[in-house]
């Protein structure tokens, strides 16, 4: 029997008196939007999600992605509720040591898959869930994946966020009909009014896009619940539900006054007797509002019986395919285990003195054929930056075909980005996306997201320096290896390197790269590789050692005069340098460093075998020279990089006047011995 109205209504108002409580004790945070959203939230957690409250994990539970995170008192209500958070954890939201963080990023045990700090990202993590959704369910056959629902809510500021447009075009081109998004719209925002800054058509804007649009009293539960209704049965497309909301509902000023629609209440709590008469009017007790209705605790406990039986039933079927797929129920087991696959590299061939973009490709193309549960995506540039080698052996996702695995994006790094994000977080897939590196800038809040949160997205960018040439200083990067070290030296809260970042130094070691990038499911990878071909290192160099960050390349001599040290290209330009620094009788020994960040997790021991003290030492890199002043401090050397933005002329003119020659590396390092 349905509920009625008036408890899910009661059950609203617990959820608003709950997140104002919590912002009020906490002295800090957002209660306005959170008591607006309370009636969807409510009707969705107490009549459509499907979840097992006794196995959070569960591979095909529907999930639900909250983009504005600021609206995480809302969340951690409803997750209390449902008993996965205590009213005292409740009353300590934002203090250390609490589990109820401000803007939750994800903890899939206590019931978060998401919230987004940085307004947008959150619902194109959900486009990417749906899209993993759907994935999985061509590749495995499991029936459970296509009756995942991925809920979204996004609210004022996300729909203004350009990555908006992204994840709509995206959901509305692959004809997402697993999205279901709620859009907030309380016509108030953090400074403004919404009116302010915003007279577009939203409805309008996402029909154009592809998606079925619904208009409805936001605060209306008979209206939401027939919104779900209809949103489930839309076959093809995305849903938008689009809600007027009351920011603030409910809520009364200090004079007794309505103090909703005020954006005062977006971001502090609503204070002293505004708070009490607010609780008050809501139905709760000022002097001891965290508190559970017993009507809605009733009420949940009621979904709590429905939802044994939505997941028995489910779980038999999952049984059901499993005892006929053993082969892929175990494959799918390991999947959501974030197992590292078995790969088996020597199916890898590189061809002599490549490109490593090239290289790149040559793994792609392995990895296509080797590991099912990979997905693939580029930002329009596969053939450039050669993730075609994947996209070669496999096909792209489609709105009627999802048994492709790779993922044309578009030209919108950043949605491709939190896609693959959303796809991570969704679990059983990994994901790799390929741009230019000069537009990893489009992508850098994705993958300081992608760090903080621990998942192994592989990130691979070539065009890797000014040896782009041509294009000019538009496309030629100079700081970006720089910038993404920083990610590198950042450690995420389990005290690792944040990202892990190589740059290859030729074809073979960039099969090592992409072992490392494959092998690490903790963090994520970034690849920086070079669009022009490559020598390869010496005969006889041990690529295993790159495993270390750094290493002494093969040929090199002992007791060397000098230590010439570089990453990527510039290897190869040291190496000829020093041939000819040996014909003055100048010993050199070669460093390759794919990562100094993984390089400084070896003991001291091997760094100082590699970089012995007191030797002189000559750093190249095509970037900022920065990128190797760790490693070559100035009273021991020093480094030759870029200083300035690049130039636009044919590469190996650029290699020329900006000193990028075995020539050069002669004369600089004869200068400083
Ligand atoms: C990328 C990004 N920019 C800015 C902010 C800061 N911020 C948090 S909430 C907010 C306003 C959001 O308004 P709306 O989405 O309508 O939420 P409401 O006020 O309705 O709760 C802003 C600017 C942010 N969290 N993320
Ligand atoms: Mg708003």
């Amino acid at each position: 029997m349905a509920n009625s109205i008036n408890v899910l209504n009661h059950a609203a108002d617990n959820i608003r008196i709950l997140a104002a409580a919590s912002v009020e004790k906490a002295k800090s945070g957002h209660p306005g939007g959170a008591m607006g959203g309370a009636d969807f939230i409510n009707v969705l957690y107490s009549e459509y999600l499907n979840y097992d409250p006794q196995n959070p994990t569960w591979v095909g539970r529907d999930r639900f992605y909250l983009d504005p995170g600021h609206m995480a008192p809302m969340l951690y209500a409803q997750l209390a509720l449902i008993g996965k958070y205590s009213l005292e954890e409740l009353a300590q939201l934002r203090q250390w040591g609490s589990p109820t963080t401000g803007h939750p990023e994800f903890e899939v045990e206590r019931g978060v898959e998401n919230t987004s700090g940085p307004l947008g990202q959150g619902h194109t993590f959900a486009v990417g869930a749906a899209i993993a959704a759907k994935f999985l369910a061509a590749q495995t056959g499991n029936p459970t994946f296509a009756k995942e629902t991925i809920y979204a809510y996004i609210s004022d500021g996300g729909v203004q966020e350009e990555i908006s447009q992204g994840a709509a075009r995206v959901a509305g081109v692959l004809g997402l009909d697993n999205l279901i998004m709620f859009y907030d719209s309380n016509d108030i925002q953090l400074s403004t009014e919404t009116a302010e800054v915003m007279n577009e058509d939203t409805a309008a804007k996402y029909r154009a896009l592809g998606w079925e649009v619904l208009e409805i009293n936001g605060n209306d539960a008979a209206e939401i619940r027939k919104a779900i209704e209809a949103a489930k049965a839309v076959v093809g497309k995305p849903t938008l539900i689009i809600g007027k909301c009351i920011m603030g509902k409910g809520a009364l000023k200090a004079d007794g006054s309505s103090y909703e629609r005020n954006c005062k209440t977006h971001g502090a709590p609503l204070g002293g007797d505004a708070f009490t008469n607010t609780v008050k009017n809501l139905g709760g007790d000022p002097e001891n509002p965290f508190q559970i209705f017993d009507d809605v605790k009733e009420l949940y406990a009621k979904r709590a019986e429905e939802l044994k039986e939505i997941c028995a039933a489910r779980y038999a079927e999952e049984a059901e395919w499993a005892a006929a797929n053993p082969e892929k129920a175990a494959a799918q087991a390991d999947w959501f285990a974030n197992k590292a696959p078995q790969i088996d590299w020597t199916k890898v061939e590189q061809k002599a003195n490549d490109a490593t973009r090239n290289a790149s490709a040559a793994c792609l193309s392995a990895l296509a054929e080797q590991v099912p549960n990979m997905i693939c995506a580029s930002a329009d540039l596969s053939n450039s930056d050669k993730t075609d080698g994947f996209l070669k052996k496999t096909k792209a996702l489609t709105k009627d075909d999802f048994s492709g695995a790779f993922f044309q994006a578009g030209v919108a790094e950043l949605t491709m980005a939190c896609c693959c994000i959303g796809m991570a977080l969704h679990g059983g897939v990994i994901p790799a996306c390929g741009t230019f590196f000069v537009f990893s800038d489009y992508m850098k809040p994705a993958v300081r997201m992608a760090a903080l949160m621990e998942l192994p997205v592989k990130f691979i960018w070539t065009h890797d320096a000014f040896r782009v040439g041509e294009d000019g200083p538009t496309h030629e990067p100079v700081e970006q290896e720089a910038q993404i070290r920083l990610m590198e030296k950042l450690k995420n809260h389990k005290g690792h390197n944040s990202t892990l970042v190589l740059r290859p130094a030729d074809a073979k070691e960039t099969t090592e790269a992409w072992a490392l990038a494959m092998a690490n499911t903790a963090t994520p990878t970034a690849l920086i590789l070079s669009r022009q071909n490559i020598a390869d290192l010496p005969e006889g160099n041990d690529y295993s050692q790159a495993a270390k960050g750094a290493y002494i390349v093969a040929g090199s001599d002992e007791n060397a005069d000098v230590i010439l040290v570089a990453s990527g290209s510039e290897v190869s330009t040291l190496v000829a340098g020093a041939e000819l620094l040996r014909k003055d009788g100048i010993k050199c020994r070669i460093v390759s460093v794919p990562s100094e960040g993984l390089f400084r997790s070896q003991c001291s021991c091997y760094q100082e075998e590699v970089l012995p003290a007191g030797v002189k030492k000559f750093g190249l890199t095509a970037g900022l020279p920065v990128n190797l002043q760790g490693l070559v401090p100035a009273h021991e050397g020093k480094v030759w990089g870029l200083e300035s933005f690049g130039f636009s002329a044919p590469y190996k003119v650029l290699d020329e006047k900006l000193g990028f020659t075995a020539e050069n590396v002669y004369n600089q390092v004869k200068a400083m011995l």
